[in-house]
């Protein structure tokens, strides 16, 4: 029988989490299991006994999303009891490393060679990879790839798997393998010499270990996933939050499936282009798009019939903010009306170019817009591959104009901030003091989320950072406390070219962020 527990790692050792701007459902882990699920649902092979084949809603009391180690560790603890995993899978982004080595420590500990503990997401996808682009040339391990860092005695051997890349249809072959392991009683870690046929297994990805300080790889031939075909996440694992800006309707994650990366190349980003890869499928993403929302409604609907449905579209920038994608989109909820309202992410440049189709959007259920401000002067910062119109007028009256368009369209606007790319402090300044405005006249951008630039390891785009991630981004003391409110942030690693916050700028930063909101 497989057992399987699915967890994604904390970002923190301790302390809260940014308030503006978060989530209850770990979309990022929904989208690597939903095979799985969608497997179990429908009782086929191994997975028909596992303990997703249930309902949606207990479903996800096995799939848990942690931000604090020690406030988080006794609902994981207790989940380790309940389950008791045969295979543990944790999905990890950057800052959250020690927190999957945390957690995968204690998992080992309780149940040794009989839980396999697979360790996937966007930090092993960042730092095991192919030198020369998406499945090309050898097999490279950034100075962060966890194999390293286990091979080389800075974290203990708990991860008996790194996964980079997709997970889909790998997470039901490891969990269909470790199903018939058990039935031989052959201890489950031991998976890595059970690998047979493991390479026809569909998608992008790297199975890596390590082994007596040795790091082993096998990768699989690269088999397209066809993104149509995918199960829908809140089909297999319902909706838990609520957006503010969606007055109390539930807000599933939606997401078009045209793959992780963005139309743009920001270098600070991880999902820039040539980090992430190159658009998937575009030209039938809006009927996906529009049939996870269809999916929204319907789960609401059977699961909280009280409640009504709202969407966030995941994608990096709403269907690549393709116009004819965007027009088609349009269409199809006009063909056939779902009740719901829907945000999503838009570039600057990309709202003031599609006025019509914003409109269009507006009256088939968009109501909020999120906007990447980061800056008020891109160029102080190396400009951003998203500042396109940069000859027409500047970044500052572009925001102005988006904001007074979307304001007499009815749309809301939320936005981010990003801080610690080498804006000066004067920029700052003059950054909430537009904000103060924007808000007094618009009303909005509301939510503001503030984020501190964190240098990832971009697959080792890196400009030679080559950091090792193993510690906490944000140490336990005065920092955690200061950096509550933010988003993503760290001390121990900057950007490159840029020193580590002080604690007096950091703290600068979020008085002004305090007054803003207040
Ligand atoms: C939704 C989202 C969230 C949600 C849900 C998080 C979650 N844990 O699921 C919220 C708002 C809570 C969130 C928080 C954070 N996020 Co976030 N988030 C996203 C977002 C917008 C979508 C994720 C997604 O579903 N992508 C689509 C899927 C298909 O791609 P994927 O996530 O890479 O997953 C695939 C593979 O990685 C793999 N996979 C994933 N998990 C696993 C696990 C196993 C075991 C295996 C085998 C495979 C596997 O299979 C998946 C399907 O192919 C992305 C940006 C983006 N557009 O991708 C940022 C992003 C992933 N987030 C990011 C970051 C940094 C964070 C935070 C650390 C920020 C912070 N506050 O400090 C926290 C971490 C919280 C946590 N404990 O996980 C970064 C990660 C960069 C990096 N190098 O690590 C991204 C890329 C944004 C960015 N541009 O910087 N996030």
């Amino acid at each position: 029988m497989i057992r399987v527990l699915a967890v994604s790692a904390p970002e923190l050792p301790s302390g809260g989490i940014g308030f503006a701007l978060t989530s209850r459902d770990p979309v990022s882990l929904y989208n690597a299991c939903r095979y799985a699920a969608f497997l179990a649902e429908n009782r086929v092979g191994m997975w028909s006994e596992s303990n997703w084949a249930v309902p949606r809603i207990q479903r996800r009391r096995s799939v848990l999303l942690m931000h604090s180690l020690q406030d988080d560790l006794p609902r994981f603890v207790q989940a380790l009891e309940e389950v008791r995993p045969n295979l543990l899978l944790l999905g990890a982004m950057t800052p959250c490393l020690p927190g999957a080595v945390a957690c995968a420590t204690i998992a080992k500990e309780m149940f040794g060679d009989d839980v396999c503990v697979v360790l996937g997401g966007r930090h092993a996808t960042e730092t095991i990879y192919h030198s020369a682009g998406i499945c090309a040339g050898p097999v490279a391990h950034h100075h962060g790839s966890p194999i390293r860092l286990m091979a080389e005695g800075l974290i203990p051997l708990c991860f008996d798997l790194v996964i980079a890349g997709e997970g889909e249809h790998l997470i039901p072959w490891l969990g269909e393998t470790i199903g018939h392991l058990e039935q031989r009683g052959i201890p489950c870690a031991r998976v890595q010499f059970h690998l047979d046929g493991v390479c026809d297994v569909p998608g992008n990805w790297i199975m890596s270990w390590c082994d007596n300080g040795d790091g082993f790889t096998v990768e699989g031939k690269g088999i397209p996933i066809d993104r149509n075909t995918l199960p829908i996440p809140c089909d297999m694992f319902g909706i838990g939050t609520a957006f503010d800006v969606f007055d109390g309707r539930l807000t599933a994650h939606a997401f078009s499936d045209t793959g992780p990366g963005c139309a743009f190349d920001c270098n600070y980003c991880s999902e820039r282009r040539s980090t992430a890869g190159s658009l998937l499928q575009l030209e039938t993403s809006a009927t996906r798009l529009y049939r996870q929302l269809h999916a929204a409604v319907r789960v609401v609907a059977h699961d909280s019939p009280q409640q009504k449905a709202s969407a966030f579209v995941e994608d990096s920038t709403i269907l690549a903010g393709s116009v004819s994608a965007l027009k088609q989109f349009v269409r199809q909820l006009e063909r056939f009306p779902l009740d719901i309202r829907f945000g999503g992410q838009l570039t600057i440049d990309q709202i003031t170019s599609r006025r019509e189709i914003l409109s269009t959007l507006k009256k088939v259920g968009l109501d909020y817009l999120f906007i990447g401000i980061e800056t008020l002067n891109p160029n102080e910062i190396g400009g951003m591959s998203k500042d396109l119109k940069q000859a027409t007028a500047s970044w500052k009256s572009r925001i102005d104009e988006v904001l007074d368009l979307l304001s007499s369209l009815g749309i809301q606007a939320g936005s981010a901030l990003l801080f610690g790319l080498g804006e000066s402090v004067h920029s700052r300044e003059q950054l909430f003091e537009c904000l103060q405005g924007w808000r007094a006249r618009y009303g909005m951008p509301h939510p503001v989320s503030i984020n501190w630039a964190v240098q990832h390891p971009l697959k080792g785009e890196d400009h030679g950072m080559q950091y090792r991630y193993h510690e906490w981004g944000i140490p336990d003391g005065p920092f955690i406390e200061a950096f509550q409110g933010y988003g993503e942030a760290s001390i121990l690693y900057p950007i490159a070219g840029q020193a580590r916050p002080t604690l007096d700028e950091v703290l600068h930063v979020r008085a002004m962020y305090e007054s803003l909101i207040s």
